[in-house]
């Protein structure tokens, strides 16, 4: 991508309404616009990254099993009804009329929905266990919308939902999403850790948080030192295994979010015990029959016995991740995109645009680079070197080339490791043969 060619609205100034660094850094690297409070467009720094997030979260999904589908932003109240949800659920949801007068929303969450369409096709246990998931946005009139796309009003979550025909399977089912998030976060450059949680307006008797560690971060947690250092084992989870046993390695730690912390379950590990920030990325949910047997979601059993289904609901704050990494990436210059989830993989910085030599250089290089199908943004604007430099900071790719005339004329050009902040120089043909092998 050419700078020059891309829609990037940088600001110069730090946006007085951001109190928090990745607001601050959404907005000044031009990834995000307020349009309404709790509600962003996504510009097209924001919409890349978004995306590659989205995509990780996706293919752990469909690698688990389950199948993607797309319900509606907007949902009928009557199924809400059914379940009794509607009425609790009070002023965070945006209820709708339209022109004929019927109730409608803008759904917080889809267990109704989805729930709906599982007793219109699915009649057997022959057909269990079932996953549906999908990636959608969401509407909470949240109290107090804070910290940019963090705690917006409207956000992206990816939801899935389990059914199973017993109690055991159901928790076959959680145990697999539970270890889906630790890999999808893990390949999202994360380390994201598993808490006992509350389980809110969702309900069901076994729930736990995904919790990104961050100072700035909303929830207050517990955790055993150890699960801080645990190093996450394998990417090669075989999903058709029982995965209890690989659930335990993370369970056996104490960690619980301030609502579930009980200093006596504690007590003889109290000299491990940390008190943390954490930024919640991922929550999931083991709620059995709640809604199956209000809203009447049955399946026949093996002997032919009509039985509400079991159900699991599972959710990852996609709009919230993008936030909750950079908290965890960044240093006072900008963004480090970790490099599973960064929007390029090289800046290349044309210090002196206009200069044949440097332009040559350096598109002959973009070039090389982009055949070799690395993912590159070029800065080729006419910018001031100092600028160009300050916003490649700022935008956080790992590594920038930068090439100026004096390196040319020394045949020594900088590649710079954003993270370290070490450079290093390199002649063209050594520079050739990192990029080559660094994909
Ligand atoms: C699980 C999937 C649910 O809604 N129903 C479907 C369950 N869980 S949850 O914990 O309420 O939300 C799941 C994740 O969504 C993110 N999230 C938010 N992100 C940005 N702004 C918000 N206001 C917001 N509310 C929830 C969190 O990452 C949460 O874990």
């Amino acid at each position: 991508m050419l700078l020059s060619k891309f829609f990037i609205p940088i600001l110069k100034e730090n946006p007085k309404e951001a109190e928090i660094i990745s607001h601050i850094y959404m907005l000044r690297s031009g990834m995000i616009q307020l349009s309404a409070s709790g509600i962003y467009s996504w510009l097209p720094l924001g919409k890349i990254v978004l995306e590659k997030i989205t995509e990780i979260c996706r293919q752990e999904m469909l690698k688990a099993g389950a199948n993607e589908i797309l319900m509606p932003t907007i949902q009928p109240a009557e199924i809400w009804k059914e379940s009794g949800r509607y009425d609790d659920y009070g002023k965070e949801m945006l209820r709708i009329k339209d022109r004929n007068n019927r109730d409608l929303l803008y759904g917080p969450t889809n267990e109704e929905l989805v729930t709906e369409i599982f007793r219109t096709h699915v009649k057997s246990y022959k057909e269990l266990p079932l996953n549906l998931f999908h990636i959608q946005w969401k509407f909470r009139d949240e109290l107090r919308p804070r910290f940019g796309v963090m705690r917006g009003r409207e956000f992206l979550m990816k939801d899935a939902y389990s059914f199973d025909n017993d109690y055991k399977s159901s928790i076959n089912s959680y145990n697999k999403m539970f270890i889906a998030y630790i890999q999808l976060f893990k390949k999202m450059g994360l380390k994201a850790v598993p808490m006992k949680a509350d389980t809110g307006p969702i309900g069901g008797d076994l729930s736990h948080e995904f919790i990104i560690i961050a100072d700035t971060g909303e929830s207050v947690v517990y955790i055993e030192k150890e699960l801080l250092n645990f190093n996450i084992s394998s990417l090669n989870v075989n999903y058709d295994d029982n995965l209890q046993d690989e659930v335990n390695k993370y369970t056996s730690f104490y960690a619980a979010t301030e609502e579930k912390h009980n200093m006596n379950k504690f007590d003889n590990k109290i000299n491990n015990l940390i008190k943390k920030r954490g930024i919640e990325v991922g929550h999931i949910f083991h709620f059995g029959q709640k809604y199956s047997m209000p809203m009447k979601a049955t399946i026949s059993d093996k002997e032919g016995k009509n039985i509400p289904v079991f159900m699991g609901s599972y959710g990852v704050g996609l709009s919230r991740l993008v936030g909750a990494v950079i908290e965890a990436n960044h240093d006072q210059n900008g963004i480090i995109w970790p490099k599973e989830i960064s929007p390029w993989d090289y800046n290349i910085i044309n210090l002196k645009s206009g200069d044949v030599n440097c332009d040559n250089i350096c598109l002959k290089l973009y070039n090389i680079m982009k055949n070799k199908g690395l993912n590159i943004l070029y800065d080729d604007t006419d910018e001031r070197a100092g600028v160009k430099l300050a916003r490649a900071d700022l935008i956080g790719l790992p590594y920038q080339i930068i090439i100026g005339p004096k390196g040319i004329k020394e045949q020594s050009y900088d590649i710079k490791c954003r993270k370290s902040g070490d450079i290093s120089k390199l002649s063209y043909n050594e520079l050739l043969n990192l990029v080559q092998t660094k994909k």
